[in-house]
């Protein structure tokens, strides 16, 4: 196998709204988990080289299904987003569910993404996702997001105190931006050591 990913012709699978219309894995995959908003939708474009295959939008909550791409036969999985103020309990709950049941599957879990804000500290939530990866052992790395909305010293400030927050090692632990594409080849470093 190769020892590099061709994203050249990333495309989309399906989207799914419940676990259990997931059928089963076929190939490795990559998931991408973090609060609403955090720039999931954005890298997954930004590896893909590709503006718009995956919907980004500045209003929080765009992508509430499970929505499986593919390139050159390796999974990518754009989870719904958690912490979205004005979300009612009712759409919490299904997030709950989709997201506990999603990681209840028997899957070829290769890699999650676990987005971070880079600007602000981890929120309960991100403590609490995090927190779940490690119980469950799946392998994670942390990618801190939007980073270039803080200068360089900034961001090291920002990933050191982030770092010892989430007690996660500085090796799981990438800065990354969207924008800049700072970061997105030690992400594909990462996913490619992950599947391949
Ligand atoms: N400056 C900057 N903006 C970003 C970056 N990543 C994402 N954004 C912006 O943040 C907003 C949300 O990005 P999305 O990629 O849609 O976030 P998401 O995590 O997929 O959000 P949900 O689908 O709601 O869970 C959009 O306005 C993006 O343009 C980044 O690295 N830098
Ligand atoms: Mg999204």
């Amino acid at each position: 196998m190769a020892d590099t990913i061709n994203y050249q012709r990333a495309h989309f699978v399906a989207s799914y709204g419940k676990a259990s219309q997931i059928p089963p894995s076929t190939c490795p995959e990559v998931s991408f988990v973090g609060r609403s908003n955090v720039g999931k939708s954005s890298i997954m474009n930004k590896l893909f080289g590709r503006k718009g295959l995956v919907k980004v939008s500045s209003t929080p909550g765009k992508t509430s299904n499970v929505n499986f791409f593919e390139a050159d036969g390796v999974h990518f999985v754009d989870l719904p987003g958690y912490g979205f103020a004005r979300r009612s309990k009712a759409e919490r709950d299904r997030w709950a569910q989709l997201i506990g049941d999603f990681f209840d599957l028997e899957r070829s879990f290769n890699l999650v993404v676990s987005l971070v804000d880079i600007r602000h500290d981890p929120s309960a939530l991100d403590h609490q996702m995090i927190a779940f990866l490690q119980e469950s052992e799946l392998p994670f790395v942390v990618a801190l997001t939007k980073a270039d909305k803080l200068s360089r010293g900034k961001q090291n400030q920002q990933l050191a105190a982030i770092k010892q927050q989430l007690n996660v090692p500085a090796e799981d632990i990438i800065v990354t931006s969207s924008e800049t594409g700072q970061g997105i080849d030690e992400l594909k470093r990462r996913i490619e050591a992950a599947c391949l």
